[in-house]
């Protein structure tokens, strides 16, 4: 693990690689329970960086936007997250 800003990496981190204690659908960025065009302004949101994100989201998690799962969330996210608007 890495350290974060303010901890909120170490929060996100076990949180969605735990099986089971998922309180959202991963990849859920607005926490509305389900995945759709609402979720792309915090995605957006979420890749200008966690302070950004939870100003407008203090209840979800930024690391949500890891959409490909390689435990980042940047541009690298960009395409998965658009085909997975289009594929659901
Ligand atoms: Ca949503
Ligand atoms: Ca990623």
């Amino acid at each position: 693990m890495r350290p974060g800003p303010k901890g909120r990496e170490f929060l996100g981190a076990g949180r969605h690689h735990s099986p089971g204690l998922r309180g959202y659908p991963y990849r859920d960025l607005n926490c509305d329970g389900v995945i759709n065009g609402f979720d792309i302004d915090g995605f957006v949101l979420a890749l200008q960086g966690p302070d950004y994100y939870y100003l407008q989201y203090p209840d979800c998690d930024h690391t949500n936007a890891d959409i490909n799962g390689d435990g980042e969330v940047n541009g690298f996210d960009i395409d998965a997250f658009v085909a997975l608007l289009i594929g659901s």
